[in-house]
C-alpha cells in the first residue's frame, strides 16, 4: 500500500491564487495577511509582480465561486484560495449568500480538479469575525497551510497514481465527471 500525503515544503514550482472580497474588507484584508505570513514562513514568493502568487479582487463572496472557476480552468494554478467573510445581519441575505459561497466553492474545485481552499469566515457579529482574523488567530493563516498541503498532494498524486484521476472510479461514474463540463 502506498501513503499518499501533502508535504509543507518543495512547493518552488507551485503557483497560488487568492480571490478576496471587498464587502467586510476589515475581515478579509487580515485573512489575506495571514496568508502571506503563512506562505512567507514557508518560502513561497507572494509579493507581486512576479512571485508565486496572484490575487484577484472581487465585490463580495457571491462573486468568489464564479472567478474561482475561472483561475481553475487556467491551469495556472496549484490551488486556489477564496477569502469572504459574510456576517450575520437582520435578514435572511446571510444565509443566501453563506449557502451560495459554500455550494459554489465546493463545486469548482470538485468539476475542475483544482484545490479551491474555503477561506469564508461566517459569523454572527463582527466581533466573532475579528477574533478569527487576527485577535485570537488568523485563519488566513490556516487556509494558506491548507493550499499548500492540497497543492503538495494533488501534485504527488498526480505522479503516483498509475493513470488518470478517474481511474480509481468505477467506469459508470468516471465517465459522467468530465473536468471539462461547465458548472
Ligand atoms: N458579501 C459578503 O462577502 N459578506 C456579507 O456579509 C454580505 N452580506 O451580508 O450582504 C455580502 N453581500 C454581497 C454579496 O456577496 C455580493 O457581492 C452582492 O450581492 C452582489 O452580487
Amino acid at each position: 500500500m502506498t501513503v499518499f500525503e501533502g508535504s509543507f515544503t518543495q512547493l518552488q514550482g507551485c503557483r497560488f491564487a487568492i480571490v478576496i472580497g471587498r464587502f467586510n474588507d476589515l475581515i478579509t484584508g487580515k485573512l489575506l495577511s495571514g496568508c502571506q505570513d503563512c506562505f512567507k514562513r514557508h518560502g513561497v514568493d507572494s509579493d507581486p509582480p512576479g512571485g508565486q502568487v496572484d490575487y484577484i479582487w472581487v465585490p463580495g463572496s457571491f462573486e468568489l465561486p464564479l472567478v474561482a472557476r475561472q483561475l481553475a480552468l487556467s491551469d495556472r494554478y496549484d490551488a486556489i484560495i477564496c477569502l469572504g467573510a459574510v456576517i450575520r445581519g437582520q435578514t435572511p441575505h446571510f444565509d443566501y449568500v453563506a449557502a451560495e459561497v459554500a455550494k459554489g466553492i465546493a463545486a469548482v474545485g470538485f468539476q475542475t480538479g483544482i484545490p479551491v481552499i474555503f477561506g469564508v469566515l461566517t459569523a454572527d457579529t463582527m466581533q466573532q469575525a475579528l477574533e478569527r482574523a487576527g485577535i485570537k488567530s488568523n485563519k488566513g493563516w490556516d487556509y494558506a497551510l491548507n493550499a499548500l498541503e492540497m497543492a503538495s498532494l494533488m501534485q504527488q498524486l498526480r505522479q503516483g497514481l498509475p493513470t488518470s484521476n478517474n481511474a480509481a472510479l468505477p467506469a459508470s461514474l468516471a465517465s459522467s465527471i468530465d473536468t471539462q463540463t461547465v458548472l
